[in-house]
């Protein structure tokens, strides 16, 4: 080649390159311009109770992100779970269906087959319909495969059978094996020539406990959680294998953050539903060393804290990539708080002053008001104007809400369509609602709170929760007792009366088969 073909050649190949980046450029931008429909992102808490934020009015522990947001947006003072623990809520929130009228709905092991029916609408496949890429980071629960799994293949069906275009996961709980993470399907990690067992009901031979093999333990079972023991946390189940696949607990925050800001990056040039399940602050509380002693309250509070850190880590992300107005954020959480879950971890010693409940009744697995009422809030940068609602909301009516956001029509029986209230133009919200907890159901309408009788203790020992069993209705009017301190139902029949029918002609009257909680 002679040396002016030479930069002949040359100066052909820059033009060709600039044309191409061009057109490529051009290409993003145009899906940004026509890209009408939001970004949905939802946060959801594990086990983080109303009094938990400065926003909701803690004072001893510190939410500098999370109370932005809070106060950005719309704060509801109303805002329930469909249930007290997690997997009913989960199942009520990807459905718009009440966990109770599916009887798998409640907490399950981690080789639980999946709940949710592939043939289910639920909100990830509404959306995709609508043009959206669908992710979940986090927590899943809701069980996985459809009987027997084997956990070295493909793990199906999971949630990528049930709408979500990209999975990354964790299967059950922190405390529960297997403890690995799953990313569409696989275990991230496995090695074929370690295979991973799992059984919740007989241990593998040779295999240490925690039972049986306090030495090894870093962090102590209080009550449960004394199966096989995974970095000297003892768990629910017993698993065998799979050592090189095992999380580190301690960076499982900055593992699906990672995660979280790397789907949002890739995913950013058309409409993006994510599902950012974060684990904390349920057990065992694992902050990351650069959290430890953070909260001065011990490992709960320090992994509140982290989980802030995290929130906020994400939304610089979203700024920096330029999304924060083009997308709607949803936060909450899944049931309400619990000190003691089956780990001693100096939280009871070490609570002071905070009150993880704020002013409720009860807490995590309660009929009472802490059990279900969360905090929940929405942010959308310019769109949704700063303000607190006291109008009466559910998970559950995210499916419709969220469906008239983005112009699908679907909607479910038990969602109610209520997306003016999440965008702040509107202060009517629901009037009526049941709540969930461990399979017992109670009823809330209006200004009211009703609880039928339940056999069983008034309290659990281990969690020492008070879990709303009595042997006569309960009646509260919450706006002039939040608390639930006075038992209105001998004082006004009339209202009880009312309050039974019209719960009844929700539930039914075939509720009593009730299961026994079990917190060994
Ligand atoms: C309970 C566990 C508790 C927690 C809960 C599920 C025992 C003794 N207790 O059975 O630690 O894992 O299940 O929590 O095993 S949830 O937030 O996922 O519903
Ligand atoms: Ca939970």
């Amino acid at each position: 080649m002679t040396k002016s073909i030479y930069f002949e050649f040359l100066i052909f190949l820059f033009v060709l390159v600039t044309v191409m980046s061009c057109k490529e450029e051009k290409k993003v931008a145009d899906v940004q311009e026509e890209q009408t429909k939001p970004n949905i992102i939802i946060i959801y808490a594990d086990d983080l109770g109303y009094g938990e934020m400065g926003a909701y009015g803690a004072t001893e522990l510190k939410t500098p992100n999370l109370d932005k947001l809070a106060n950005g947006g719309m704060r509801f003072t109303n805002g329930y779970a469909s249930s007290a623990t997690c997997t009913p809520s989960r199942y009520a929130l990807l459905t718009g269906t009440y966990p109770w009228r599916n009887k798998n709905a409640k907490i399950l092991p981690g080789t639980a087959p999946l709940i949710i029916d592939t043939a289910q609408t639920t909100l990830p496949k509404m959306l995709k319909k609508q043009g959206y890429h669908t992710g979940i980071v986090g927590k899943w629960h809701l069980g996985l495969g459809s009987g027997y799994l084997n956990w070295n293949e493909r793990i199906t069906p999971g949630p990528n059978e049930v709408g979500f275009d990209y999975s990354h996961i964790l299967a059950a709980t922190q405390d529960r094996v297997p403890t690995v993470y799953i990313e569409n399907g696989h275990v991230v990690n496995l090695d074929p020539n370690d295979p991973i067992e799992v059984n919740y009901q007989t241990n593998f031979e040779g295999e240490p406990t925690g039972l049986k093999n306090p030495e090894m333990l870093k962090m102590k079972w209080h009550h449960g959680h004394n199966n096989s023991i995974v970095n000297g946390i003892p768990r629910i189940g017993f698993m065998k294998g799979g050592e090189a696949a095992k999380w580190v607990d301690e960076d499982m925050a900055d593992y699906f953050l990672a995660d979280a800001q790397a789907y949002v990056k890739k995913h950013k040039d058309a409409p993006f539903f994510l599902y950012y399940a974060l684990q904390q602050p349920h057990v065992p509380r694992t902050p990351n060393a650069r959290f430890v002693g953070s909260s001065g309250m011990g490992p709960r509070g320090d992994v509140i804290v982290e989980a802030d850190w995290m929130v906020g880590e994400f939304i610089k992300t979203l700024e920096a990539e330029g999304l924060l107005e083009n997308t709607l954020i949803v936060f909450s959480s899944d049931n309400g708080p619990v000190v003691n879950d089956g780990y001693y971890d100096d939280s009871e010693e070490k609570l002071g002053n905070h009150k993880p409940a704020g002013l409720l009744r009860g807490g995590k697995y309660s009929l009472f008001e802490a059990g279900t009422r969360v905090p929940f809030f929405t942010y959308w940068k310019g769109n949704i104007n700063p303000g607190v609602s006291d109008a009466m909301v559910s998970q559950l009516d995210l499916f419709s809400s969220l469906a008239a956001l983005v112009d699908s029509k679907e909607s479910t029986d038990d969602s109610e369509e209520l997306l003016d209230l999440f965008l702040g133009t509107s202060d009517i919200g629901r009037d009526e609602m049941v709540i969930e907890a461990t399979s017992r159901t109670a009823y809330r309408k209006g200004d009211w709170a009703m609880i039928p009788p339940y056999k069983g203790p008034a309290i659990n020992k281990f969690v020492k929760i008070e879990l709303g069993n009595a042997a006569d209705y309960q009646l509260y009017n919450l706006i002039e007792d939040i608390e639930q301190a006075n038992n209105l139902a001998k004082s006004n029949p009339e209202k009880l009366q009312d309050m039974i029918a019209a719960y009844e002609a929700i539930r039914g009257t075939g509720n009593m088969e009730i299961q026994k909680l079990e917190l060994k």
